[in-house]
């Protein structure tokens, strides 16, 4: 049996604040030893060696939070898998009265069912931004000559008829290829560097992210952590490590001010790779703390 993230319970009611749930899928990853399938599983495993309080001291019992477990993968079917994605958040996300999404992934291309099943349904979506942190702009338009990749998913999400240059935005990249420079460019696509965040200093960035959002008047929120967001230093289990990333207090002070300001309607962590990972575990305790933090930032 799958143990829930910490020891949430395995069902909701009108009052659950947020909806935990794993999928667990890299097959549109572009690397075959990465292993982030396994991650919701040991993500959730491991947060039971950890603290049952935040380190702001908020009581993680009191977050009002279920775990539903993992949406059903058949990792040879890719079509099938986007299709049970979307299904299974579109029948759980009610844009009324919604509980906060909080998906564990599998490769990065498992943000795409899901923020397309929010995004299809979020009312009032002029207000409805995405942000995504990432070492990688994730924006090639194909990838060995299919659509759908986890280097992809940035175009796919921008393509989506609601997404544009000004409700999208990218932070953190670092590791930018010729042909999706080509692609950033032509599409007018904002991207903080993380060499910027470190040019000016994080409450800078923090004021530029806000602007960004907010003078387009956007004020829903989802959000997409890549893991290799973080610097490798901190974050080694992944599949493509870049130098230069950033720090996690950074990363955690970003989330924190993000959520005093901006209605959160979900967020995703992926591409943890537990077979690179160190013996220790730090890259899924990184991911395994900036979920709850960043939830309990959120429930405030
Ligand atoms: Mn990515």
């Amino acid at each position: 049996m799958v143990k829930t993230f910490y020891d949430f319970k395995d069902n909701f009611d009108h009052s659950t604040e947020f909806l935990i749930f794993g999928i667990p899928w890299d097959s549109l990853s572009s690397l075959k030893n990465v292993n982030s399938a396994a991650a919701p599983f040991k993500i959730r495993e491991l947060t039971y060696d950890l603290a049952r309080s935040t380190e702001l001291g908020f009581d993680i019992s009191t977050l009002n939070a279920s775990d539903l477990g993992n949406v059903e993968i058949d990792p040879s079917n890719n079509e099938k898998n986007l299709i049970k994605i979307e299904e299974f958040v579109r029948k759980l996300y009610n844009p009324y009265k919604s509980p906060k999404m909080v998906m564990i992934g599998g490769d990065h291309f498992c943000t795409y069912p899901v923020l397309k099943a929010i995004g299809d349904l979020v009312l009032e979506r002029e207000k409805f931004g995405v942000l995504i942190f990432d070492a990688h702009a994730d924006f090639y338009y194909v990838w060995e000559g299919k659509k759908n990749s986890h280097t992809t998913v940035a175009h796919r999400i921008f393509d989506l008829e609601y997404m544009n240059n000004k409700n999208l935005l990218i932070v953190g990249a670092r590791d930018i290829d010729n042909i999706e420079l080509d692609n950033i460019k032509k599409n007018k696509i904002e991207h903080i560097n993380s060499c910027e965040i470190y040019d000016i200093d994080i409450q800078e960035t923090i004021e530029k992210i806000f602007k960004f959002f907010k003078s387009q008047g956007i004020l829903k929120l989802y959000v997409s952590i890549d893991i290799d967001v973080l610097d490798p230093s901190i974050a080694p289990g992944t599949g493509y490590v870049v130098p230069g990333g950033l720090s996690y207090r950074d990363l955690w002070q970003i989330l924190r001010k993000l959520a005093e300001e901006f209605n959160i309607i979900g967020f995703d962590l992926v591409e943890v790779s537990p077979n690179l990972d160190l013996q220790n575990k730090i890259t899924q305790i990184c991911a395994a703390k900036i979920i709850v933090e960043f939830m309990s930032f959120i429930k405030k």
